[in-house]
């Protein structure tokens, strides 16, 4: 079902941009919901990259300066899905202009940065939300659901781990296309706002505000060879990064996340232990959630390995027929199916940029009590 247009006008066209692209021109086709995004614009630098993928995401036009797309009368939403460095500016330029921002994660480079987001999409009124997909893994918000009920009673423990293994070898080099993950100028962080941040937004999401923390980060690999200056330079990128956590209600946490865990590509998992119940969750089995409950009868008492595939389980009545798994690329969907839906009702979900900025407040805190080796008091949004 087709409803009013929404013009979309992308920034950048890596990754994340096909991801969000794909979202765009699938969510009629599973969903209900009012909207009718229009690839509209896609906008980058080198224009014969944006032309090309223009072509094949069926954008209708591009541009190659985001100002241009933003100042166009014809785009009702701005969608940065270019690196961390550029969502600021992108994005408080858009909310000046009245669009709509969905920008990917972490929202900005620095809490001061994405403090200054909140107020510019706060004073234009603008609907606003950022990529944080994992929350919309259906396990994800069936874990969700039950935490909300109380099923797992009161929480003691959050566990969460996210684990790759690509930049290992230290031949890699740094910047640019494809690497801009490593230069600690456009990324802001290593894994502590690259992969972590992911973590912090899903916990949070599920168990509550982080009160405080203690870190330790590492770089392994002190010096690549950057690919735009061609010259050795120093590696400003946490490599590695972990941390304890109180949350507010009381439970304790360990978060760690690394780029140097050979064999794992992205191993994101989390482990809730409450007084009933148990829940546990790995990305790499994404519509599994297991789930252990002590109320259960004695002797069959055990982990279950919850298949969530059927139609009362969150999203999946839209997909196939109960039994049939769904991906990665679906949280985006979802994604988009929800700010549709939130369009006509009025209430736009989170995240928004506000749990954006709640999330870049425990980064902060987490780098800094890295440098400090001392426990830092996370600041918390204001309502
Ligand atoms: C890094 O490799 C990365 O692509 C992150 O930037 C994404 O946010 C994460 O979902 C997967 O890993």
């Amino acid at each position: 079902m087709s409803g009013k247009k929404l013009n979309v006008g992308l920034v950048g066209y890596g990754f994340m941009g096909r991801t969000h692209s794909n979202a765009y021109r699938t969510v009629n086709n599973f969903f209900d919901v009012g909207y009718e995004p229009v690839l509209k614009a896609v906008s980058a630098r080198d224009g014969a990259k944006a032309q090309a993928f223009a072509s094949q995401w069926g954008y209708e036009s591009i541009e190659t300066d985001w100002r241009k797309l933003v100042a166009r009368k014809d785009i009702d939403l701005i969608d940065i899905a270019s690196p961390n460095d550029t969502h600021a500016e992108i994005a408080i330029a858009a909310a000046k202009a009245g669009k709509m921002i969905l920008c990917e994660k972490p929202l900005a480079l620095t809490s001061a940065q994405a403090e200054k987001m909140v107020k510019a999409v706060d004073k234009a009124g603008v609907a606003n939300m950022v990529w944080y997909n994992y929350r919309r893994v259906p396990a994800v918000t069936l874990a969700k659901q039950w935490i909300d009920e109380g099923r797992l009673g009161r929480i003691f423990h959050y566990r969460a781990k996210f684990l790759q293994d690509w930049t290992i070898s230290k031949d890699l080099p740094q910047g640019g296309a494809g690497l801009w993950r490593l230069d600690v100028k456009v990324a802001g962080s290593g894994v502590t706002g690259d992969l972590l941040a992911h973590c912090i937004d899903t916990a949070m999401w599920l168990n509550g505000g982080i009160d405080k923390v203690t870190a330790m980060t590492e770089t392994f690999i002190k010096q690549r060879k950057h690919n735009l200056t061609g010259k050795v330079q120093p590696v400003g990128i946490d490599d590695a990064s972990a941390f304890l956590a109180r949350f507010s209600n009381g439970s304790l946490a360990t978060f760690e996340s690394t780029r140097y865990a050979r064999g794992h590509k992205a191993l994101y998992t989390f482990e809730i232990n409450g007084e009933n119940a148990s829940i546990a969750w790995d990305l790499h089995d994404l519509h599994r959630l297991q789930y252990f409950d002590h109320r259960d009868e004695g002797a069959l008492r055990g982990w279950k390995s919850i298949h969530v595939t059927d139609s009362e389980h969150p999203y999946m009545k839209n997909w196939w027929v109960p039994g049939l798994q769904i991906g990665y690329e679906h949280t985006f969907i979802h994604q988009v199916a929800d700010f549709l839906k939130g369009l006509e009702s009025g209430k736009i979900p989170g995240p928004d940029f506000r749990d954006g900025l709640a999330t870049d407040y425990v980064t902060d805190a987490v780098l800094a009590s890295a440098r400090s080796g001392r426990w830092v008091k996370v600041k918390q949004v204001k309502k």
